[in-house]
């Protein structure tokens, strides 16, 4: 087969995403001077809306658009939500935020439908909120809250996507309309929402891509005269989006995307991941309501995640204290304990395969076989795995990797057993070690490889194109595994500090024996 062209995901996250210098044409941008009130940037699509061109309009004060009163509404709604206005003749919802010394006035033309959701805001509000007290558990909110906003928003597919410690992510709760092909379960990779993405979100979240389809509207001027750069639309709801990603909805068959961030203490936790098949629009004010209900649903999965933790970790003692009672028992030799109890003990870190390298020596002759359970490489491995950690300085505590063929190259061609190794050492006299091995993540997960069709690289183009590049990404995460937790890292530990007696003791039981 042909080889996969040469692919550089980092070009993703150098796309300035807020310097785009365009704005979807289901609205329109005026920027106006804060200290002047003088507009000085507007979109290029005011005619049709305010009846009046560009270059009739920069330089005017802003009241050329906006009337006093309408103006003093806005400036109040700041930061809270969209105010209802006239502009043009026509109903409006209004935003206002700034950018830089500019205010940015962005006006979405009302239906008579959107008026009427506005009139009952309080109400949407309550049907999107009020099922949220009525489960517990963190998937059964999640599950009500994509129900609710996609009631809301009357999206085909409403997701509620999950970012890993790596960043990749997954579908962990979805509400879709019937015929509707679901992504429930399947895992993404980090680079479909780059590094600069992620950031913009976690200040700003909401997006709206009405239509997949539609041009973007160039701003005039296209830069600013102080700074050579187009207005920083950051926190503009009208920003366009970046043609790579318009890409990637369009092979999807999406037509429209709305996406709302979740946040963990102040961190981005996900994002609510709204599809429409054909092209929509969702009122400022909608959007709005499924914002209220992100920001408590932030709220609550703190808790509940602090819940969930701490029920974690009074599992993992559970699971120690059995373990203790059944490698500590008298007259049980731990090779024979450890076929009754292994289970537990990779459970306790979330492992599929331990070795105990337990001898006084590491030496293939010499040297005694380590005990293994589960899934883990040849004792040969093992114990040359020991020797290299036995040199290492520093390699008196606790060493956890991802990627354990960076550490130890003669594993690096078993990641189908050991990408992952959490490694505690039992004796500082002596290398004897806990190792918790875990494959990689590639044989762990269900990857959305390639859930539509991928799209060809264009020969001589050099625009990444977002499924091309889905292979280049599956290289890149071959021979990981996934994270160790800051839990599992305590519970090695803590195993350490209750069986080190015990585990040293069969060790000696075991020199006995063969000596
Ligand atoms: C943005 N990528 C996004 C967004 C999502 C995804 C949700 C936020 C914008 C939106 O709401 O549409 C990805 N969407 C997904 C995923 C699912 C989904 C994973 O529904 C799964 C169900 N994307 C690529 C590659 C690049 C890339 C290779 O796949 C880089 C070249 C870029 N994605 C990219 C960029 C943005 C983005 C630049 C930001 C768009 C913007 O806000 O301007």
């Amino acid at each position: 087969p042909p080889s996969p062209p040469e692919i550089d995901l980092s070009q993703c996250e150098r796309e300035p995403i807020h310097l785009l210098g365009g704005v979807q044409p289901h609205g329109v941008l005026v920027a106006f001077h804060a200290a002047s009130s003088r507009i000085t940037v507007v979109s290029a699509n005011t005619e049709p809306l305010l009846g009046a061109s560009p270059p009739a309009l920069l330089g005017q004060p802003i009241t050329a658009v906006l009337d006093a009163e309408s103006l003093a509404r806005v400036r109040a709604g700041t930061g809270t939500g969209p105010v209802r206005v006239r502009a043009g003749g026509r109903a409006c919802s209004a935003l206002l935020h700034a950018s830089g010394d500019a205010s940015v006035l962005e006006l979405e033309p009302l239906t008579d439908a959107d008026t009427r959701v506005e009139e009952d805001a309080l109400e949407a509000i309550h049907a999107l909120v009020a099922p949220l007290g009525q489960v517990r558990g963190t998937s059964a909110l999640l599950q009500v809250a994509a129900e609710g906003v996609r009631a809301l928003t009357g999206f085909d597919r409403v997701m509620v996507y999950r970012f890993h410690a790596d960043w990749h992510g997954e579908v962990v709760a979805e509400s879709r309309a019937e015929g509707v092909d679901g992504f429930m379960g399947l895992h993404f990779p980090a680079s479909d929402i780059p590094a600069q993405a992620r950031a913009l979100y976690r200040r700003s979240p909401l997006r709206l891509i009405a239509d997949v389809h539609a041009r973007p509207v160039g701003l005039v001027p296209p830069t600013l005269p102080d700074t050579g750069q187009p207005l920083d639309l950051s926190g503009a709801a009208l920003r366009s989006v970046s043609e790579v990603h318009l890409e990637y909805l369009r092979n999807m068959g999406v037509g429209a995307s709305f996406s709302v961030s979740l946040l963990k203490d102040g961190e981005l936790w996900g994002l609510i991941a709204c599809h429409h098949l054909s092209p929509r629009h969702v009122s400022a004010q909608r959007r709005q309501a499924c914002e209220v209900l992100a920001r408590l649903l932030s709220l609550q999965l703190g808790a509940e995640e602090r819940g969930a933790d701490a029920a974690t970790r009074v599992h993992r003692a559970e699971l120690l204290s059995r373990l203790v009672a059944g490698l500590g028992g008298e007259g049980v030799s731990l090779p024979s304990a450890l076929e009754t109890h292994g289970a537990l003990l990779m459970d306790l870190t979330g492992a599929t395969g331990v070795a105990l390298v337990l001898g006084e020596r590491l030496d293939a002759e010499q040297g005694e076989a380590p005990l293994l359970v589960g899934q883990t490489p040849t004792p040969k491995e093992v114990l040359a795995l020991a020797t290299r950690l036995a040199s290492t300085p520093g390699g008196s505590g606790t060493l956890h990797t991802e990627r354990l063929g960076a550490l130890h190259p003669p594993l690096a061609g078993r990641a189908d057993v050991a990408a992952g190794l959490l490694a505690v050492r039992l004796d500082p006299q002596a290398p004897r070690f806990v190792f918790w091995f875990r494959p990689e993540v590639a044989r762990t997960v269900t990857w959305a490889g390639n859930p539509h069709k991928p799209a060809q690289p264009e020969p001589g183009h050099a625009r990444l194109h977002p499924r091309a590049s889905f292979e280049a990404w599956r290289e890149d995460v071959r021979g990981a595994s996934t994270p160790w937790t800051q839990a599992d890292v305590e519970a090695a530990e803590s195993f350490r500090g209750a069986l080190v007696g015990v585990v040293l003791r069969h060790a000696a039981e075991l020199a006995r024996l063969s000596r």
